[in-house]
């Protein structure tokens, strides 16, 4: 591989990789509750625009993630979250656009919750489950990077959840 450059400006991403979609029905079951509308009309909770790495060890991976605004009766929009599969792979995420929470566990029951703004950076440590939610009105736009050998581990999440829900209040955001 030869060294290169990618640019992007709002959301006209061309990172040239992989493109994932999450539609609200891909993932509902991550939510408390079920709203029919967003059932019916089944929009892009997020999508994922990555570069074209290699998951080989020694090389980084990097993509935009981003996260549109919304709820599903009150639980703001968020990622299905994940452990990495090499455990000890660690991943910093750099706020562009919106407001968001990551919320991060441990396997022991650690639990924390950091906010991300427009040119915050997040360190994510080896060994941390790491979910993003979207707690502002417009979409959450962040740049991430980690080992592109990590892999994800999205069956953990899925049997065991959270530790703590995000939920929309007249006055901001409060974990349940
Ligand atoms: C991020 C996430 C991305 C989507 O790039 O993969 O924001 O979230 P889910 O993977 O949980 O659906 C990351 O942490 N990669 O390792
Ligand atoms: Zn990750």
């Amino acid at each position: 591989m030869k060294p290169f450059v990618v640019s992007f400006k709002g959301r006209e991403i061309d990172f040239k990789g992989r493109r994932i979609v999450r539609r609200y029905r891909d993932i509902m079951g991550i939510f408390q509750a079920v709203d029919p509308t967003l059932e019916s009309e089944n929009p892009v909770v997020y999508e994922v625009f990555e570069a074209p790495i290699p998951e080989a060890e020694g090389e980084l991976m990097f993509l935009v993630t981003i996260l549109y605004p919304g709820d599903v009766k009150g639980e703001y929009f968020m990622t299905k979250g994940h452990y990495h599969v090499v455990e000890g792979t660690a991943e910093v995420y750099l706020g562009l656009q919106g407001k968001g929470l990551i919320l991060c566990q441990t396997k022991e029951g650690d639990f924390e919750a950091v906010e991300m703004t427009p040119s915050s950076v997040v360190y994510i440590p080896p060994y941390w489950a790491h979910r993003t939610v979207n707690v502002s009105d417009e979409p959450l736009v962040f740049f991430a990077v980690y080992p592109a050998h990590a892999g994800h581990d999205y069956e953990t999440i899925e049997r065991e959840g959270f530790k703590k829900r995000v939920f929309k209040t007249e006055t901001g955001y409060v974990l349940r």
